[in-house]
């Protein structure tokens, strides 16, 4: 049923669109030959309508943010009064704003005690950049300049920009734009199902574990800065490390007393059953920078928080911190964010993930009986659908990425949003949901494995 929008004239827009419309991360000789973007127009709790009328299911939150659902009108007003009030003053030069002030003491009171200082950004891209900048002066301070180094991930995302995408350990971005630089080190991703061969889950998150230490070997401990990762990392495929993994990196980076960053831009904020993902695996990070959730998405903000012994290097030892944006601490952006945090917990929605967590667990983990699945995993809200060619041997098809990209295309024609990363289908919901949209969304994910299957079907092993 076509429901139209406001009067839209889609076909116009998309023209426009496609004139004028210079996308991120789109391959644009592709999306254009292929009619352009299909322009969203309204959503309302996990579900969202596109131009010509078409109700979605978003297993995306969005792009891993919009962890309340859409919809919330309360966000919305909190924006309005703010921007009523004062729409816009800075953080610099002694100065603060009422919102900001609220965000960084309620960001504090969610952490462990020794996280009380909160520096604002925009993105979680800014808020890595912080903390590329932030570190390093730490140790300059410290009287250890040499202490350069970030050791990161293969497959990590920590963002786009010059710095950030550094950090990143994706392959098809250091093609471009001549990253990484010089200071930045990748290591084997924790990645069981890609990478695991014949160990057991707990050896290969151990061996996964010592090429961080085996890294910091090579470089020299007296060069490395710090350890980044995400709890989970999203992007690369929803990559939930063994039980092993995390607690042997922690022990590794407490021995050669380099700092520990748990980038928390997706796992942040309940994803995973519990407010921090350093809580689920029992992680004590340094830093920790967060986006995405901070606010829902609503409107754009992030922050890096900063445990005491760090910040009171950078306090201590005096000195100005030439590091800032002119939206640190946006007031509408902090007064979203606030709002967003208040609903969370007087809806209790982060007990709410981890309590139907199994539920969705059990149900999704019944596609495993599909002759195209693997494997499911899944950690809170967040989760993953393994495309084989061979379930026995994990094999994979060839030309990674393009039986992803089959699904999901069989999934948005089937309303149902779900990522690809490669050949592994993602999934990060929103918060909202309950068991009946569990149940319908499974069933839309079948039927979108099944067309898949129809088309591949020869290339089975
Ligand atoms: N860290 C993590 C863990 C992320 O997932 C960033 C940092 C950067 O945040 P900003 O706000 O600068 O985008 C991210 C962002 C994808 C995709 O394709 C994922 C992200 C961004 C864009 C696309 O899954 N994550």
């Amino acid at each position: 049923m076509n429901i139209p929008y406001r009067n839209l004239n889609l076909d116009e827009l998309v023209v426009k669109d496609n004139a004028h419309h210079f996308h991120p991360f789109t391959d644009h000789k592709e999306f254009h030959a292929a009619g352009g973007a299909r322009i969203m127009t309204h959503a309302d709790g996990a579900w969202i309508w596109d131009g010509n009328g078409n109700k979605l299911f978003d297993a995306m939150s969005g792009l891993w943010c919009v962890n309340i659902g859409y919809g919330r009108k309360e966000l919305a007003k909190a924006a309005y009064h703010q921007m009523c009030d004062l729409p816009y003053y800075n953080t610099f030069f002694k100065t603060s704003t009422v919102p900001a002030t609220e965000l960084a003491d309620k960001i504090s009171s969610l952490m462990p005690e020794r996280f009380k200082q909160i520096f604002f950004v925009n993105s979680g891209s800014e808020a890595n950049d912080t903390v590329i900048r932030l570190v390093r002066q730490y140790w300059a301070l410290k009287g250890k300049p040499d202490r350069q180094v970030f050791i990161a991930r293969m497959r990590a995302y920590h963002g786009s920009t010059v710095a950030a995408s550094n950090l990143g350990g994706m392959a098809a971005m250091h093609g471009q734009g001549g990253t990484p630089l010089p200071g930045f080190e990748h290591v084997l991703e924790p990645d069981w199902f890609q990478h695991g061969g014949d160990l057991s889950p707990d050896d290969f998150g151990l061996k996964a574990a010592a090429a961080v230490e085996e890294c910091i070997l090579k470089v020299g401990a007296d060069k490395v800065a710090a350890f980044i990762g995400e709890p989970i990392q999203g992007a690369g495929g929803v990559i939930i490390p063994p039980d092993t993994y995390w607690p042997e990196v922690q022990r590794i980076c407490k021995r050669y007393d380099i700092l520990l960053v748990a980038d928390e831009v997706i796992c942040g904020f309940g994803r995973t059953g519990n407010w921090w993902g350093f809580e689920t695996f029992d992680i004590e990070p340094d830093l920790v920078p967060m986006a995405k959730g901070l606010s829902s998405g609503y409107l754009p903000v992030g922050a890096v928080a900063v445990a005491d012994h760090v910040s009171d290097v950078l306090f201590d030892k005096g000195g100005e911190f030439y590091h800032g944006y002119t939206y640190s601490g946006h007031p509408a952006s902090c007064a979203v964010a606030l709002e967003n945090i208040r609903i969370i917990q007087d809806e209790k929605m982060v007990e709410r993930v981890r309590q139907l967590a199994p539920y969705l667990a059990k149900k999704m983990s019944s596609l495993t009986d599909h002759p195209l699945v693997g494997e499911v995993r899944s950690q809170g809200f967040i989760g993953a659908i393994e495309l084989v060619r061979n379930k026995k041997t994990r094999g994979r098809f060839d030309d990674p990425g393009r039986v992803g990209g089959i699904c999901r295309d069989h999934c948005f024609a089937n309303r149902l949003i779900m990522r690809a990363c490669w050949d592994t289908m993602v999934f990060s919901p929103p918060f909202c949901i309950g068991k009946q949209e569990i149940d319908t969304w499974v069933n839309l994910a079948r039927t979108a494995l099944d067309h898949t299957l129809e088309d591949v079907k020869d290339e089975l092993a």
